[in-house]
């Protein structure tokens, strides 16, 4: 029998990547799951742990000693990573570029850019290694087009967008896939997040259609990293099918 990958999720405690950790774990994936908020964590591991291995790492992306010292030093029966999926971001307010925020800013490029680098490097010597790996990046619509008021987030998700395609050229002599997905309007924590907790202003987001569901890309994750090893799925946008491009969605209010 073959043994059972280990996929590492970053931000699997909430929306896309708790969903993503549920759906791998039932599907035959051990799992490393990680985040900052340990409860969550731990009611997680708790619930997977039924039905597959699962290992928890808390830390904040931001912290790059952290990140690089919990990678390295992670139990034996978990140090080979098969499929990392650098999904951990949010954005960080909604503001015009005169408005914005410093500490929005920074937020948003130390987490969503920084965060997924820091994570990558602890993680992809060993895949060249090994020659072999699949790394999934978790884009955004926000990183094929800019909106209003959407400035740094938008940047913040062009550069995941351009990482993605310089990792797939430079790991390409490797062996290792690189592909990512580039969600629209799915609804999570995401827009609590970026409103503060706000949850009037999160919910009018979702307001009159249909949005997506995490349980909907952890679907098409699933799918990305089970094709054959010949088959790499470079780059992938979804939208709800209200959705047309990041300010037109049929809204029936
Ligand atoms: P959620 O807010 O539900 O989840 C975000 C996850 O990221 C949480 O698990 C959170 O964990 C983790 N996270 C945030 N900041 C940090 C940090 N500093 N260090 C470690 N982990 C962190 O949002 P989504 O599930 O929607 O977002 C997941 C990804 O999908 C993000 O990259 C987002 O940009 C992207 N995306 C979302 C879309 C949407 O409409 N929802 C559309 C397109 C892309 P914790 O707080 O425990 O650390
Ligand atoms: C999340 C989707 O449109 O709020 O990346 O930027 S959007």
């Amino acid at each position: 029998m073959q043994d059972k990958k280990t996929a590492l999720i970053t931000g699997a405690t909430s929306g896309i990547g708790k969903a993503t950790a549920e759906l791998l774990g039932n599907n035959g994936f051990n799992l490393i799951i990680s985040g900052r908020r340990q409860e969550r964590l731990d009611e997680l591991q708790e619930e997977l742990s039924k039905i597959t291995k699962v290992h928890t790492l808390n830390f904040d992306v931001r912290d790059k000693n952290v990140v690089l010292n919990a990678i390295d030093n992670l139990p034996d029966s978990f140090s080979q990573i098969d499929v990392l999926i650098n999904n951990a971001g949010n954005a960080h307010g909604l503001d015009t570029i005169d408005q914005g925020s410093l500490e929005d800013w920074d937020a948003m490029m130390d987490i969503n850019v920084k965060g997924l680098l820091y994570v990558s490097k602890a993680i992809i010597p060993q895949m060249v290694e090994r020659q072999s790996g699949h790394i999934i990046n978790i884009g955004s619509t926000a990183g094929k087009e800019v909106y209003p008021k959407g400035n740094v987030y938008c940047a913040s998700k062009h550069a995941v967008d351009a990482i993605n395609k310089g990792m797939r050229i430079d790991l390409n002599a490797h062996g290792i896939r690189v592909g990512a997905v580039n969600p629209g309007l799915v609804e999570t924590e995401f827009s609590e997040v970026r409103f503060k907790g706000d949850s009037d202003k999160a919910n009018k987001v979702y307001d009159g259609f249909q949005p997506l569901k995490p349980e909907d890309i952890a679907d098409i994750i699933h799918f990305a990293i089970t094709r054959p090893y010949h088959v790499n799925i470079a780059d992938l946008v979804v939208m709800p099918t209200a959705q047309a491009s990041s300010t037109i969605v049929k809204r029936q209010l």
